[in-house]
């Protein structure tokens, strides 16, 4: 057991600060939120072929489809309207292409490395098994270059989601993706859909995301989930407390963003030079889905000229994955 006493760490215990004991030698196995509460106290090691993954397995409700996809994650040249960019992306796209199910499918995803690094993916907010969860030295072997991993398992919950590397500054590349999980049983009270990808851009641009992360670390400044694994290290030190982190009245979207200044703003990888541009009719009801990648950046998000009636304003239930990145409570 780490020494970091329950106690001491405050109820602001997190998903990083989970990692954090998790790379201490214990693997917890479950839904994400059983792996977290039944950490402390008896912590028994589950294994992923362990009686009780298999017995949450089979109790989880399935549709029996299958949806099989394959990403591959390589360097990439791509433009993001008026700007073209090196970068890394899922399938050489910003964002990477969108995987789009059901709830209580089965999903399957051959994730094939060809950067020059080891990577994961991690399915951001999903409560998955805990073997799929993409996080490297913790719930699987990095996926290291040249070779590929194979994902599987029945995604849960409908709602808004994404997935990411979980090495490194990673996901300040492109590598990110929208993943929409479907529920049947919702009436669907909109005529078109849209999934907005929002993302603060540094990578062939300005600063590598990889300098920010130095940088801020030697200035120790947190740096939220900018850096993923690697801030662990300095979290919570140099009387850093996560209450610095959380929202409050003052400051409803918390108090470490905004740390970093990128060159540019993306909806759906492109600038507002040359924006994502939705097309419609009038009366129509769009359904938003909207995704916050960016790794330091919390938006206030407005639909400009729309009218002030309440439908404009009426919001459609989102999944657990849906809130500022860089807080990471969800993954
Ligand atoms: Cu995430």
């Amino acid at each position: 057991m780490p020494s970091s006493s329950p106690s001491r760490e405050g109820k602001s215990l997190d998903r990083r600060r989970f990692l954090k004991f998790g790379t201490a030698g214990l693997v917890v196995v479950g839904g994400g939120a059983l792996a977290g509460t039944r950490f402390f106290g008896d912590p028994t090691p589950v294994g992923p072929g362990g009686a009780a993954v298999s017995a949450a397995e089979a109790g989880r409700a399935t549709t029996g489809k299958v949806v099989r996809r394959q990403l591959r994650a390589a360097p990439a040249t791509v433009d993001l309207g008026g700007r073209t960019v090196r970068t890394w992306a899922y399938e050489g796209t910003v964002p990477g292409p969108e995987i789009r199910l059901s709830a209580g499918d089965q999903l399957q995803v051959r994730l094939v490395n060809d950067l020059p690094e080891d990577t994961t993916v991690h399915w951001h907010g999903l409560a998955l098994r805990n073997d799929m969860d993409g996080v490297p030295g913790v719930t699987q072997d990095p996926v290291a270059p040249g070779t590929a991993f194979d994902y599987s398992f029945v995604v849960p919950d409908p709602g808004t989601y994404w997935f990411h590397p979980h090495v490194g500054a990673q996901l300040d590349r492109g590598l990110q993706a929208p993943l929409i999980v479907e529920d049947p049983a919702e009436p669907g009270d909109y005529d078109q859909e849209v999934v907005l990808v929002l993302d603060d851009w540094t990578d062939g641009w300005g600063e590598s995301p990889e300098a920010i992360v130095e940088r801020m670390a030697r200035e120790g400044m947190d740096m939220g989930g900018m850096s993923g694994m690697e801030d662990m290290g300095h979290m919570g030190m140099g009387g850093m407390d996560m209450e610095g982190s959380m929202p409050s009245a003052d400051q409803p979207l918390g108090a470490d963003t905004g740390d970093v200044s990128y060159p540019g703003h993306l909806i759906n990888g492109r600038l507002p030079q040359d924006p994502f541009v939705i097309t419609s009719a009038p009366r129509r009801r769009i359904r938003l889905r909207i995704i916050n990648a960016g790794g330091d950046t919390a938006y206030r998000f407005a639909v400009g000229g729309a009218p002030p009636e309440r439908d404009a304003h009426r919001w459609f239930p989102r999944g657990p994955g849906g809130g500022r990145h860089s807080d990471h409570r969800d993954g």
